[in-house]
């Protein structure tokens, strides 16, 4: 007998077949029974009748919600069902029986999200948090691959690391041996500048760290950032590459995981028009745009949620914002040669309001300059002397960007808080489970 996952049954029609799982849900109807089971890969009926098939009949009567079962029965294609088959059940093991006294504390039924999130080692176990994370993964995946068939090399970067690179207020500082001092990343981009140096074109992909104090539907304490970076590259070859890699990532998702797309309701022509090239627009005319719009953005202002919210929804694929003045960007953004007071930084903001998905850019190639930044950033020189010696030793100019992964598959999947899209949500209140 062949052992098979939900997701395969279509394949074993008017087959006998175990399914190894979960119970999800149970509906008695007399001496008919209607579990429903997961495993996984997703969730199907099954058909129990205590006149055929008595010992299994009273082996799930009564039985609790996630009980762990190991299932035999005979698949048969049924449109009613979800995913279109269902199993008419000859035998079930169960293999740990949830007492009745404890019962599983998620019911079917709507709860408080303060409720869920205490429960995310459960709630992870619902059809639809299955769905996203199993998206998720898709992303990753097509991300790696993309990159790799661009001829990026994989380069990882440390996680404790003795300086800053997205400024000085989101570090989380930690006690390293024998009182030194050293801080989570908030990036690996200092770390890939310096392997693409020795690679030529490479990236990381990793947790990174921010002591957000923000708490919005978009921000994380620890979340996931794919680092393209490479030597001899400028803004415009990084403004290719994220475009072709967001589009890359969605397209794949649409292709690939077409019933988790399903399973959330999610609109997919919405997703199918993206598709590289992406709509570029300077920061000075996102100013323009904010302003007939009556946004009271003003010239020098960065951007916040609603300022991107209006930008992108001009766009029914994401859109590219670049060169915004130097005195909000980060210390290491190149100057633009044509007017000094702009870096050569982009941010891609997703459509449908969800927000910034990449920032990057040219870096500072001179020693010089970059000594100036540090110090009109207060940054201490000593913790960059390596980062400052990629300046002494054969420095070239050089490009990258970073690709937040929880902002990306928020979009894709259009849920409402990006805490939904990585198994453990760290925020600003929140390290637990
Ligand atoms: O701060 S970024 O805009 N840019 C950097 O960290 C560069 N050092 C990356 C580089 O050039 N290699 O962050 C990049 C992306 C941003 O566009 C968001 O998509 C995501 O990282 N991001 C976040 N996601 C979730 N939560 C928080 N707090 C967060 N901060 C940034």
């Amino acid at each position: 007998m062949s052992v098979i996952t939900i997701e395969q049954a279509g394949s074993y029609d008017g087959q006998e077949v175990t399914l190894q799982g979960w119970l999800y849900n149970l509906r008695e109807s007399g001496k008919l029974l209607f579990p429903i089971f997961r495993d996984g890969t997703g969730i199907m009926q099954g058909v129990c009748a205590q006149k055929e098939q008595p010992e299994a009949f009273a082996a799930l009567r009564g039985l609790t919600q996630e009980s762990s079962v190991i299932v035999t029965g005979k698949i048969r294609a049924e449109k009613r069902a979800p995913g279109g088959y269902e199993i008419g059940v000859t035998k079930l093991e169960v293999v740990q029986r949830v007492s009745e006294s404890d019962p599983y504390p998620i019911q079917l039924k709507e709860h408080g999200v303060d409720f869920l999130l205490d429960r995310r080692h459960l709630w992870i176990r619902t059809p639809r948090q299955a769905a996203i994370l199993r998206i998720r993964a898709e992303a990753v995946r097509a991300a790696r691959q993309f990159m790799d068939g661009q001829g990026y090399t994989l380069t990882d970067a440390p996680i404790f690391t003795p300086a800053a690179c997205e400024g000085t207020t989101s570090l989380f500082e930690v006690q390293y041996i024998d009182e030194e001092k050293a801080y989570l990343t908030q990036s690996g981009q200092l770390y890939v500048e310096a392997t693409a140096m020795a690679l030529g074109k490479v990236y990381t992909f990793g947790p990174t760290f921010r002591a957000e104090k923000s708490k919005t539907r978009r921000h994380l304490t620890e979340f996931w950032m794919l680092e393209p970076e490479a030597a001899f590259a400028d803004l415009g070859d990084m403004m290719e590459l994220g475009e072709g890699l967001v589009s890359h990532v969605v397209q794949s998702v649409l292709k690939n995981r077409v019933r988790e797309l399903e399973t959330l309701k999610r609109d997919t022509a919405k997703l199918a028009s993206v598709q590289a090239p992406f709509p570029r627009i300077s920061y000075d005319e996102a100013i323009e745009i904010l302003q007939k719009s009556g946004n009271p953005a003003k010239y020098g202002d960065d951007f916040g949620g609603d300022e991107e919210t209006i930008l992108s929804s001009q766009y029914d694929r994401p859109v590219i914002v670049h060169r915004y003045p130097a005195a909000i960007k980060a210390f290491y953004m190149q100057p633009d040669p044509l007017r000094p007071d702009l870096a050569l930084g982009f941010d891609m903001l997703a459509p449908e309001g969800y927000g910034e998905i990449i920032g990057g850019g040219q870096r500072i190639h001179d020693y010089d300059l970059l000594v100036r930044r540090l110090k009109e950033h207060n940054l201490p020189e000593e913790p960059f002397q390596w980062y400052l010696d990629l300046r002494r030793y054969g420095s070239v100019p050089h490009a990258g960007f970073g690709l937040g992964l929880e902002r990306t598959v928020a979009w894709i999947c259009g849920t409402e808080h990006i805490r939904e899209v990585i198994p453990f949500p760290r925020m600003i209140y929140r390290v637990y489970p």
